[in-house]
């Protein structure tokens, strides 16, 4: 499905875009590891896998890019004319599953991780969650990496399974352990899912584009767009939140905390709560 040749517009949109992922996946880890002792020690392993999640996609980002300037030259004068692909070199699509593979279960564990729940539940959910999306990723790679739409079709649907699986067991399973969560803690939580279901959508609908009939070049521009805009929404915005929502646990979980790391306003008006959790 990799064009033979893109136009200067699009070659600088892809070159562009992928610098602008690694900077977001880059420094959102680096965040992520000086914010740790923001929060309760219980807390910080969630911060720790969404900072390894986003430090994992660097690095595959940094080698998507090196792969793409290395796959497109062109032979006009100070880079203004079509780019083409070079004879021995080609563009390795394989890194984004391989960049998947790992993050994609490790975000649904930072999710788990920061609720926090009894080890059994926190268990069953993960033996559910981690095997399906590693499932997801490896029947997409088939399908990827196929020349033809019937294969890509194929595997595309036969990865729906698994992600559709997934979508329960947030959807379905979890709510039943999301009434033991602070008020506050809850409506994140459930805006976080969302983030989830919205930014996790754009991949099937991404890899769709080139089976739509849409001119070679302009699907695959399109298709790396969508992943690239996605990746930065499910693993940065997406560990940013898991972030405030550790944050928001630890104060309501410690008032000696959050009376150091908050205003003294702010930590006045999280005493109500605070008292009402400590009685369950
Ligand atoms: C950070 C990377 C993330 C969150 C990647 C998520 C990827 C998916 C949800 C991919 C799903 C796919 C399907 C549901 C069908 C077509 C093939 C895939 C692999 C693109």
């Amino acid at each position: 499905m990799i064009p033979d040749s893109l136009t200067q517009l699009q070659y600088d949109t892809i070159y562009n875009i992928f610098s602008l992922v690694i900077a977001s996946q880059l420094f959102t880890s680096i965040f992520l590891v000086i914010s740790l002792p923001r929060v309760l020690p219980r807390y910080r392993q969630a911060l720790t896998v969404a900072a390894i999640v986003c430090g994992i996609a660097a690095y595959h980002y940094f080698r998507i890019f090196n792969s793409f300037t290395e796959a497109f030259v062109t032979e006009a004068v100070g880079g203004r004319g079509d780019y083409v692909q070079v004879a021995g070199a080609s563009f390795n699509e394989g890194y984004r599953y391989v960049d998947w593979l790992l993050t994609v279960p490790l975000l649904l564990l930072e999710l788990v991780a920061v609720l926090a729940l009894a080890r059994k539940v926190q268990s069953s959910l993960l033996t559910r969650l981690i095997p399906a999306a590693a499932l997801m990723i490896a029947l997409g790679y088939p399908g990827e990496m196929a020349s033809d739409n019937l294969t890509r079709g194929i595997f595309g649907l036969l990865s729906s399974l698994p992600f559709a699986y997934i979508l329960y067991v947030l959807f379905v399973e979890l709510t039943k352990s999301l009434d033991r969560q602070p008020a506050t803690v809850r409506k994140t939580i459930s805006l976080l899912r969302l983030l989830l279901l919205a930014t996790w959508g754009v991949y099937p609908i991404a890899y769709l584009l080139p089976g739509l009939g849409i001119d070679g070049s302009d699907a695959w521009v399109g298709l790396q767009i969508g992943y690239s805009v996605a990746d930065i929404l499910a693993k940065c915005l997406y560990g940013l939140i898991i972030f405030r929502i550790a944050r928001m646990k630890s104060f309501s979980d410690d008032q000696a905390f959050a009376e150091v790391e908050l205003t003294l306003e702010e930590a006045t008006s999280l005493k109500q709560p605070i008292v009402q959790n400590r009685r369950k």
